[in-house]
Parts: structure tokens; sequence; C-alpha cells
């Protein structure tokens, strides 16, 4: 019986250490360079638990953390770098790197205003969405995106944004798993940024932990066609409010 147990483990979907952390920010293509003007976690483990404190900014960080706040324009182009470990890949053709192609799931973008984005505390912002990429109609998700562009996630910040200095939640929920309620993986990392412009715009609010439910059908999803592929069955709901629009 002993075997037939480990047998059974071993089935679980592999490379679940095959993790990921957000770790360089660029604006317009201009890299601010390794762990500037972002917060970055020692680990590369996801969330698992939506109501988790750490829900907004992660935890356990890099030290010294950056004080960094990276100067921005409304309607600029940022982009956040992710990899399986800081620093990137380990070997020639890391499968891991940026992440396993297993994790397949959305990349998504929020802001909180802040007074100051360097010394700001993540737990009791409001949040809103600018920006998200899930599952297309070809059955590609954000994450194969990422990938494809060596873990960078670029987006453009609303014209209309208000300017001020904001904390950049940058997400990517991992569904590989997903079809069990708990096991979908949240990477989460916050970059420090100052917006400059003449907007007077912000989306609608939410809070984190708070808006997401386990079992938001965008969380609690199973991502795996009838041939058994993960190219989802759409639509696939990204989880949380609408992307703020001008
Ligand atoms: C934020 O940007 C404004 C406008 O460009 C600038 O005056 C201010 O000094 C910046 N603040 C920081 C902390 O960089
Ligand atoms: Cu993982």
């Amino acid at each position: 019986m002993k075997f037939v147990i480990v047998a059974a483990l071993s089935v679980l979907p592999a490379l679940s250490t095959a993790h990921c952390v957000a770790q360089r920010v660029r604006v317009n293509g201009a890299d601010n360079g390794q762990l500037v003007g972002i917060r970055v976690p020692n680990s590369n483990n996801p969330i698992q638990n939506v109501n988790d404190a750490n829900f907004g900014c992660n935890f356990g960080y890099r030290t010294p953390v950056s004080t960094t706040v990276i100067n921005v324009k409304a309607g600029d182009k940022v982009g956040v770098q992710w990899g399986h470990v800081i620093g990137g890949a380990q070997f020639a053709n890391d499968p891991d790197h940026p992440i396993a192609k297993s994790h397949k799931g959305p990349t998504i973008q929020y802001l909180a205003k802040v007074d100051n984005a360097a010394s700001a505390q993540p737990s009791g912002l409001k949040w809103f969405k600018i920006a998200e990429d899930g599952l297309d109609g070809s059955g590609k998700w954000g994450v194969d995106r990422m990938i494809s562009a060596g873990g960078w996630v670029d987006f453009t910040l609303p014209t209309c944004l208000a300017p001020g200095q904001y904390l950049l939640r940058t997400e990517i929920i991992a569904l590989h798993n997903g079809n069990k309620q708990g096991q979908a993986q949240f990477y989460i990392g916050c970059a420090q940024i100052n917006v400059s412009g003449s907007g007077t715009s912000a989306g609608t609010t939410v809070s984190f932990p708070g808006a997401y439910s386990a079992n938001d059908p965008g969380i609690f999803v199973n991502i795996y066609n009838a041939q058994g592929q993960p190219t989802g069955n759409p639509p696939y709901k990204i989880p949380g409010p609408a992307v703020m629009t001008c």
C-alpha cells in the first residue's frame, strides 16, 4: 500500500516548486535594474489563501528594500519582469524560467494611491485595476505571453491617471491546480512609482485581502479542456474589478 500512495503523490502535477518572483521594472523599455523600485520577496513561493494578511504586497522582502520611487508619466508603457528566482535562468534552457509552462493563468496590475511609495504600508490600501491579460481565443494565457517576452509583462498607464505616488501591485495567478479549491497560486509584487501628468482619474477600488474569494470563477476553475490541454474553457473571467477606463 505504501507504494500505491507514493505513486499517487508522484502523479500530482509536477513542477510545484517552479514558482516565480517579480524583480525588475522598465518604463518605455528602459530597465531600472534588478530589485530597484520594487519590493521583492526572498521566497518565490506563492500565496494560496486569498484572505492572507499579506495579499496586498507579499512579505519577507529581500533587504535592503529599494527606496527608489520610479518616475513615470500617465500614458507610459510600464513593464514588470518575473523570473523563477532572482537573477534569471539557472542554466541554459532552464525550463522553469521565467516560470514553468504549466503555470497558466492571467497577469494583472493594480495601483493604490499613497503619500510616499517608498515607505507606504500595503495593508488597508484601496486598489484599482489598470491592466489585465487573461485567456485569448487561441487558448494562450497572460502567463504564456509573459514567458514569450522573457518574463516581462508590459502595460500602459491610463492617460487620465491622477498624478502622485502609487504602489503598483503586479500579480500572476497560476491555475494549473485551480480545479481544487485553495490551490490556485498567487504571485504578487509591489513596485513604487511616482506618476506625473494632468489626469484626475482612478478606477473602482477594492481591498487586498478582500477583493477575491476562494470560489471566484477565475480562481476555483478547471483550465483543462476535454483533451486535457490547458487552453481553458472560454470564456475565462479574470478576478477582481473591471479595468479602469479613461
Ligand atoms: C514626483 O513627480 C513630480 C512631478 O514630476 C515631482 O515634482 C516630484 O519631485 C516627484 N517625487 C518623487 C518622490 O520623485
Ligand atoms: Cu509554482
